[in-house]
């Protein structure tokens, strides 16, 4: 009796082994914000090594362009679609993500991500985490990152009447997801990244096909956000059409009554999570980060 326990035991704890060496965590891919690098240590290349001191797992840090002035730059002036197309190259290349990742969006990095898991086919994205990220744009720049008062408010003064000018659309990311409420029609049909990847021109089956492959969408808030108008866009809700006042949910919107990208799937079965953190725009303590991001979504259990 005796030894078949011990046979049982010394089974049980084979398997456990077995399943510890599968449960290796998934490697994470990150998109920084506006005003930001890939790499300063003050703050992404900071929370890569915490990541990874934490999870032991194979972190990629997303630069666009050479060198991470270029990689600033280029998130004011290289158009999303191109940085996309670029990332999507990198990524499909790497080998240590061929088997999937997670991938966290920093502000516009969260649109970003999203775009990029709905044009490349050749990435395997398991969960996609959305911290602060504008799924519905925005109508208002209060504050823009690294820049000056004056040169933010500067820009919100030119998005304000030139967003939808060609020219604009083509030199200024910002202008991209630029989202007039007082005029939905123009933003729908000029907006030449938000308006196409949230499939307000036509349907692209496809782009609901991949988002609907994803595990888990998780969107995080941030309540007392003072950088982006309205806040309600960083769990996909926006002003009521034809007013900037009144905001509404998602669940409450034409965009998802109409199912134009596929989302009532991912509330049916769960797989979309409305956070909110108390504080400003992707001000967070890691203890926070850390019970509600990393157990629940970061770490591979069984
Ligand atoms: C942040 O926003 C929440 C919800 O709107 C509010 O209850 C809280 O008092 C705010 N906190 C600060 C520090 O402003
Ligand atoms: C940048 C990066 O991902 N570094 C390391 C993270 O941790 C694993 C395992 O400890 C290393 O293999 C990576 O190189």
């Amino acid at each position: 009796m005796k030894t078949i326990y011990f046979i049982v035991l010394l089974f049980s704890s084979i398997i456990y082994c077995a399943l510890c060496e599968e449960s290796e965590n998934t490697p994470i891919v990150l998109w920084h914000g506006m005003g930001d690098s890939c790499c300063f240590p003050f703050s992404l290349g900071g929370f890569k090594d915490k990541l990874n001191e934490t999870l032991g797992t194979y972190i990629y840090s997303i630069e666009i362009g050479s060198n991470v002035i270029e990689d600033v730059e280029n998130g004011f002036f290289k158009h999303p679609s191109e940085q996309i197309e670029e990332v999507c190259k990198t990524l499909s290349a790497d080998p240590k993500l061929a088997n999937g990742f997670n991938a966290i969006g920093f502000s516009q990095g969260g649109q970003f991500l999203r775009g990029l898991i709905q044009r490349c086919p050749t990435i395997k994205v398991k969960s996609l985490i959305s911290l602060g990220g504008q799924h519905q744009g925005v109508y208002g720049l209060p504050r823009c990152g690294a820049l000056s008062i004056s040169l933010c408010d500067y820009l919100r003064k030119l998005l304000n009447h030139a967003a939808y000018i060609d020219v604009v659309q083509k030199t200024l990311v910002q202008a991209t997801y630029w989202h007039d409420p007082l005029d939905e029609a123009t933003y729908k049909k000029e907006s030449t990244f938000l308006a196409d990847i949230n499939n307000e021109r036509t349907i692209n089956a496809d782009y609901i096909a991949r988002l609907q492959q994803l595990e888990h969408l998780v969107l995080v808030k941030f309540d007392n956000d003072t950088m982006v108008q309205p806040v309600e866009s960083e769990w996909f809700g926006f002003y009521k059409p034809g007013q900037s006042v009144e905001v509404e949910s998602l669940e409450d919107s034409t965009f998802f009554e109409e199912d134009r990208l596929g989302l009532k799937k991912l509330v049916q079965e769960s797989r979309i999570h409305f956070l909110s953190v108390e504080g400003d725009h992707l001000r967070f303590p890691w203890s926070w980060f850390e019970e509600y991001i990393i157990e629940i979504f970061l770490k591979n259990s069984f």
